[in-house]
């Protein structure tokens, strides 16, 4: 582990092109060139807004000031120590076209935070799990598709990954807590993976499970949750255009922390559906009972559509903060995805009505 990340620390490129504002914190990395326009705007706003380019604000946006020590936080949080392994089998497949038929009406939430402010409860319940997410082994790793399929396999990932396109694709994601971000993730449509598992016609939903593990992963020793961590859809939803199994993020394989080496990429469902670290596709006849909603199935439901309207019984979800920017935005219906997604719903609402969004 930690020769690995010696190594890593030290094949990180330094782009000399780039002027470097002083007073910058050790984790800046110029990136001018790789990031687009906008991003790059909003990036110097971000630094503004955290008081990288004066005094130090006290307007620090709350989730660099969540108990951890700020500069021991910024040595971890380096791009050079993510847990991205030189070693990673997959490396060849990075980056990947971007498919340009998604696009996002916000900038990119800068990679720094999408990767250091997580859910990831297998490692704790902060957000700042993402140095204890690196125990995480992602070699070897087995994927099994089984239940209601013509002929159930257990698939290493690498050869998973081979029999599948992959692509980047720009997605908003929202947590169901109201916050928010625009990450570009790269891996492939979920529809490619159940043509590999030719469902049998008794197959009306897909339940995934995360590995479970109480060593790699200790809160699993927490007997108080339903572990493993599960998640079901439908099978319309699970071959809707968007519903996208993700393998990396920023056109690199996914941290640990994010959910390696295969993660559930729903972006019309708040955040706890599209879930991590996959050991397992079933096709079932029975609709599955996912891990939040067997623990609070009142607040966490089985459908999760986001919906401005349909408040948390704790909370408002009207509006949202993306992570990294100062204010809040309004939430959209489906996250903005209507187009995409509201015929799948659209004989079910009569039926199950706001039940749809928990
Ligand atoms: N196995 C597992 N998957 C999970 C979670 C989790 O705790 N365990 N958290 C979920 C929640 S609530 C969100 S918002 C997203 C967070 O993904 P991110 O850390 O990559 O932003 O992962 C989801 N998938
Ligand atoms: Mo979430």
């Amino acid at each position: 582990m930690k020769t690995g990340m010696q190594k890593n620390r030290r094949s990180v490129p330094v782009r000399k092109s780039v002027p470097v504002p002083t007073g910058k914190p050790r984790w800046w990395i110029p990136e001018s060139e790789a990031t687009p326009e906008a991003v790059w705007h909003d990036r110097r706003r971000l630094l503004r807004s955290m008081g990288v380019y004066g005094a130090l604000g006290a307007s620090l946006p709350a989730l660099v000031a969540c108990g951890e020590d700020e500069s021991q936080a910024a040595e971890n949080n380096s791009q050079n120590n993510l847990g991205l392994s030189s070693e990673d089998p997959s490396l060849a497949l990075y980056p990947a076209g971007r498919n340009e038929k998604y696009v996002l009406d916000r900038a990119l939430t800068e990679e720094r935070i999408a990767t250091t402010y997580n859910n990831f409860y297998e490692f704790g319940s902060s957000k700042s799990i993402h140095k204890r997410a690196q125990r995480l082994q992602l070699r070897p790793w087995e994927v099994a598709i089984e239940g209601l399929v013509e002929k159930p396999q257990v698939l290493a990932i690498d050869d998973l990954f081979r029999q599948v396109a992959f692509e980047e694709r720009l997605y908003r994601h929202r947590c169901v807590e109201a916050w928010a971000m625009a990450v570009p993730w790269t891996g492939f449509p979920f529809a490619q993976l159940v043509a590999l598992a030719k469902p049998l016609e008794s197959a009306r939903y897909v339940r995934m499970t995360t590995l479970l593990d109480r060593e790699m992963m200790p809160g699993q020793k927490a007997a108080w949750y339903p572990w493993p961590y599960v998640e079901g859809l439908t099978l319309e939803e699970a071959t809707n255009e968007l519903a996208f199994l993700a393998t990396g993020i920023y056109g690199k394989p996914m941290p640990k922390q994010n959910g390696a080496p295969l993660r559930l990429v729903v972006p019309w469902k708040y955040g706890f559906k599209s879930i991590k670290s996959i050991v397992s596709f079933e096709f079932t006849a029975e609709r599955p009972v996912s891990f939040w909603e067997e623990v609070q199935g009142a607040e966490y439901g089985f459908w999760a559509n986001v919906n401005p309207e349909v408040p948390h019984p704790r909370w408002s979800q009207a509006q949202e903060r993306m992570l990294g920017v100062e204010g809040k935005r309004e939430t959209l219906l489906y996250n903005g995805y209507e187009p995409e997604v509201a015929s799948l719903y659209a004989g079910l609402y009569e039926s199950e009505g706001d039940r749809l969004y928990r």
